[in-house]
This record gives structure tokens, C-alpha cells and sequence, in this order.
């Protein structure tokens, strides 16, 4: 059962235009733009958002960036729901203690609503299984292209803002001029986030798809093996996985990260078993087939995520 959340205001949608045609979507369909499934245990699972099927060139497009972002390949993608924030330490700690696991450090940077750190990737999986169970629908890491689909929210620009990373301050909790300061050494962007460390989620804007910090906070778990290229990478927004899977990506940059890891396609590789106090994750959630019939009979065979919500006009 959705539980809808009546938290998108006029203002709100039409602060971007790619947020107007999502709450035209919803609005056309009768669809909720944010929902909230119940858990079995009580209570309700993380906040998730809808992203719009469509297409995208995923990596490496300007040619400067490193090889493990090239080539830059054409993706498309089905209609997925994604959590709105990073997942929280009272969300985590919720699961282990369901499951009678340890709970992860925080590092005295408190729990709550703070992001979750110290978790491998083996932990991360543990609560997307832990969530379907809870649920009954289908939670999951998300894969690389769903991530970078959805960080970059239709923009074609180094940052989801543009391309000044001056501006990062404003949009994400990055290595800013004062972190830089406190940890001697660390390189930086020049301005003033007013987080030293990792901030509570939710605190800088929400990127045009309604999902914030995906950019900064923290480094974010994905589902996929680490390939050196995207030679290997499926077109149709699939993990790539496969049996001598020695790392596993995370994406986005965090509160440590200068300019050259905030990019949308930013790549970092860890062993299943790293714990980083940089280094958390989200959630998505597959959309079932009723709803993904909801959304249109072209779901997945591309366009931009403009065009799919042509069909409803
Ligand atoms: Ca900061
Ligand atoms: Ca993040």
C-alpha cells in the first residue's frame, strides 16, 4: 500500500521545468510524485520520489574526464522511484535492530537524521533486502546509470546547477572553505557550506528530479561492480555485476570532496567490506507492472524525460 504525501506545493512545482512535467505527470495520472510504503514491523519506509523514464548519456561527455568514464554510452531507462534523502542513521538503526545486528559507528557526528556511515556494501544490501521483506515490493542499491540519471535530472552540464563549482556551496555539503581549513592538506572549493562534516540530510535544495544530496553529504553505495570502462555496461540501465566482483562503486562525493568528485560522473571503487565515515548510501524501488502501465506504454524505450509525459497532454 502507497501512502501518499501531499508535500509538493505550486511553488514547488514549478521552481524547475523539469518539476513541472513530473507534477504534470502525476497530476495527468493520478500518480503521487513522493510516496512512503508501510512496513509490516509499523510504520513507514524512506520517502521516495519518482524519476521519469528517458535516456541519457551516461560518463564521460566533454572528453576531459579519466577513462573509467568512457566512453560515454547512450542509456535508457524504465520509470524507478528513489529515496529522497540518503538513507538516515534512524532508518538504519531501525533495521539492525529488527535484525539484531550491530549498529554501525556514527563517529560523534550523531544519529538521527544524519546520514548513515560506517556501513559496507554487504550492510547496504542487507537493508534493501531487509525493505522488500518489510514491504513487499522491490527495494534495491541503485544501479550507476539510475544514480547518474538522476543526478544529473536533465541537465547537461558538469553540476546538475550548471557549470560554476563556486556555486556547490549552495547545492551540496562539499570539502568547502572551512572544512578545507580545519583539515589541513585537503584540496577545496572556495566557498562556505557551513557543514565541516556530514549535515543532517535535506539541508541544501532539492536537484530538478525532488532529490537532494545526491551530490555531496556523502559518497553513496551503488549496486554495480567496478569496470575500469563502460564498454560492459548494459543499455538499459541494468547493474553490471558478474561473479569476481572484487569492488563495487559509490557514488557522488561527500563532505571531504573538491570540485573533481562533485561531477555527475564522478566515479569511486571500494572493497564489499570498506567502512568510510564518508561513504553511505540511498535507496531505490522498481516500480511494479500496474504502475509502470500507469505511466505509459513507452516506459523505458527512451526520449528524453520530457517526452514520455507528452503522452498524457
Ligand atoms: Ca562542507
Ligand atoms: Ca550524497
Amino acid at each position: 500500500m502507497i501512502t501518499k504525501f501531499a508535500y509538493w506545493t505550486r511553488q514547488s512545482c514549478f521552481a524547475f521545468l523539469s518539476s513541472v512535467c513530473l507534477c504534470s505527470m502525476a497530476q495527468a495520472q493520478g500518480l503521487t510524485q513522493s510516496f512512503s510504503d508501510n512496513l509490516k514491523g509499523g510504520g513507514n519506509g524512506p520517502e521516495m520520489v519518482m524519476i521519469p523514464a528517458g535516456s541519457f548519456t551516461m560518463g564521460d561527455r566533454n572528453g576531459n574526464g579519466p577513462d573509467d568514464e568512457k566512453p560515454a554510452k547512450r542509456v535508457n531507462l524504465k520509470s524507478y522511484a528513489m529515496s529522497r534523502f540518503e538513507v538516515t542513521f534512524a532508518e538504519f538503526d531501525r533495521f539492525v535492530a529488527a535484525v539484531s545486528k550491530r549498529p554501525p559507528s556514527d563517529d560523534n557526528f550523531g544519529r538521527g537524521n544524519m546520514p548513515v556511515i560506517n556501513i559496507t556494501w554487504e550492510d547496504a544490501s542487507g537493508y534493501v533486502h531487509w525493505l522488500s521483506q518489510q514491504t513487499g515490493h522491490t527495494y534495491r542499491l541503485p544501479t550507476e546509470a539510475q544514480w547518474e540519471f538522476a543526478a544529473r535530472a536533465g541537465s547537461d552540464s558538469t553540476y546538475f546547477w550548471g557549470t560554476d563549482v563556486n556555486q556547490a556551496c549552495f547545492y551540496a555539503n562539499v570539502a568547502d572553505a572551512t572544512a578545507g581549513t580545519s583539515h589541513n592538506g585537503w584540496l577545496q572549493v572556495s566557498c562556505e557550506d557551513g557543514y565541516s562534516g556530514p549535515a543532517p540530510v535535506g539541508q541544501f535544495p532539492s536537484n530538478p528530479f525532488g532529490v537532494h544530496d545526491l551530490i555531496g553529504n556523502v559518497y553513496e553505495w551503488v549496486q554495480d561492480c567496478y569496470s575500469d570502462n563502460y564498454e560492459v555496461l548494459p543499455e538499459d540501465g541494468r547493474a553490471h555485476e558478474n561473479s569476481y566482483c572484487r569492488k563495487r562503486v559509490a557514488r557522488g562525493g561527500g563532505w571531504t570532496s573538491p570540485a573533481w568528485h562533485l561531477r555527475a560522473s564522478h566515479r569511486q571503487a571500494f572493497p564489499e567490506n570498506e567502512r568510510r565515515q564518508t561513504l553511505g548510501f540511498r535507496v531505490v524501488r522498481e516500480l511494479n507492472a500496474q504502475e509502470l502501465s500507469q505511466l505509459g506504454q513507452n516506459n523505458g524505450r527512451g526520449g528524453n524525460p520530457q517526452d514520455q509525459l507528452a503522452l498524457y497532454k
